[in-house]
């Protein structure tokens, strides 16, 4: 399971269904072109918030179909009804799913023990392993050293994706927890996490980005630090520029001028104005 996983997007139409032709092909994109070894499905960058039961499922037998065994696959399955959490959990696990992750629950203040008792609920429902979605910058949950580690008590919890800036934890997690699998989240942050010895990273850029994210993970791990630091910093300019202009409607644009049916986000995201459109296309140009 280790390696670079692309948090996958998913093409919508303007009435915010499905556009499936756009979905398969930004999951060709990412296996032919961005050559990731894996694809996270229904995360973040997948608008998974913002979407029904129904359409999670139907996003997941998609990809699982697009894929067959080509790459690993990592269904994000973690949701504020528990009931869904477990029935994704299920069903993703019939389907195929490599492993399944969840994000720590967010909105309300749960305590920890209500966190620890949401993953073991979840893990008692299926036969799959699980790897933690920490991001606490959108959920307002920053777990501790201990508590990972509490967590990590369960078998099934193989590891984390970490999307956080405190590499001072990041390396007492690694430290601490050898035989943990660490997900780097923050794209912009991959060389710095590399160096921390990550087992691999899961992002939103590498629909668009995803050799470079490698170049990054293979020379670092070869100590040829200069290149690495170049690699980053083009990288860095493409997601400064991104994240100026909105981050994932600028990514589906990308991939419209590649020639792919990125489509649109959902509402609330808005679409971007028609100066944003050529700012997007500019990046593309440049760094595709
Ligand atoms: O679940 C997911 O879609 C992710 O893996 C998210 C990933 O951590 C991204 N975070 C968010 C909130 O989109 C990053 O890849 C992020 O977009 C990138 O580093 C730019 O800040």
């Amino acid at each position: 399971m280790k390696g670079l996983y692309t948090a996958l997007m998913c093409s919508f139409d303007e009435k915010g269904k499905i556009n499936e032709k756009g979905l398969r092909e930004i999951v060709r994109h990412n296996i032919q072109e961005s050559q990731i070894d894996g694809l996270y499905v229904n995360g973040s960058t997948g608008e998974n918030f913002l979407i029904s039961t129904e359409d999670k499922k139907r996003i997941f037998e998609i990809v699982k179909d697009e894929v067959g065994d080509q790459v690993k696959l990592i269904a994000q399955v973690g949701s504020l009804n528990i009931d869904e959490a477990v029935e994704l959990a299920q069903f993703t696990t019939d389907l195929g799913y490599d492993a399944i992750s969840a994000v720590t629950p967010f909105y309300y203040k749960f305590n920890f023990e209500e966190v620890k008792d949401y993953y073991n609920t979840i893990l008692e429902s299926v036969d799959n392993d699980l790897i933690i979605y920490s991001i606490p910058a959108l959920t307002g949950v920053n777990m501790n050293l201990e508590q990972f580690g509490e967590l990590f008590e369960n078998e099934k919890i193989i590891g984390v994706k970490f999307t956080a800036p405190d590499f001072f934890l990041l390396e007492r997690i690694r430290h601490a927890f050898p035989d943990k699998l660490i997900y780097s989240g923050f794209d912009e942050m991959l060389l710095s996490a590399s160096v921390l010895n990550i087992d691999g990273a899961i992002g939103s850029t590498f629909n668009v980005n995803g050799k470079r994210a490698r170049q990054i993970m293979e020379l670092s791990a070869e100590g040829k630090m200069e290149e690495a630091r170049k690699v980053q910093k083009e990288t860095n300019d493409l997601i400064a520029a991104v994240l100026d202009n909105g981050l994932y409607q600028t990514i589906k644009e990308m991939l419209k001028f590649k020639g792919i049916d990125a489509g649109h986000c959902r509402k609330p995201m808005r679409e971007l104005k028609e100066e944003e459109v050529g700012r997007a296309r500019q990046i593309a140009e440049k760094y595709m």
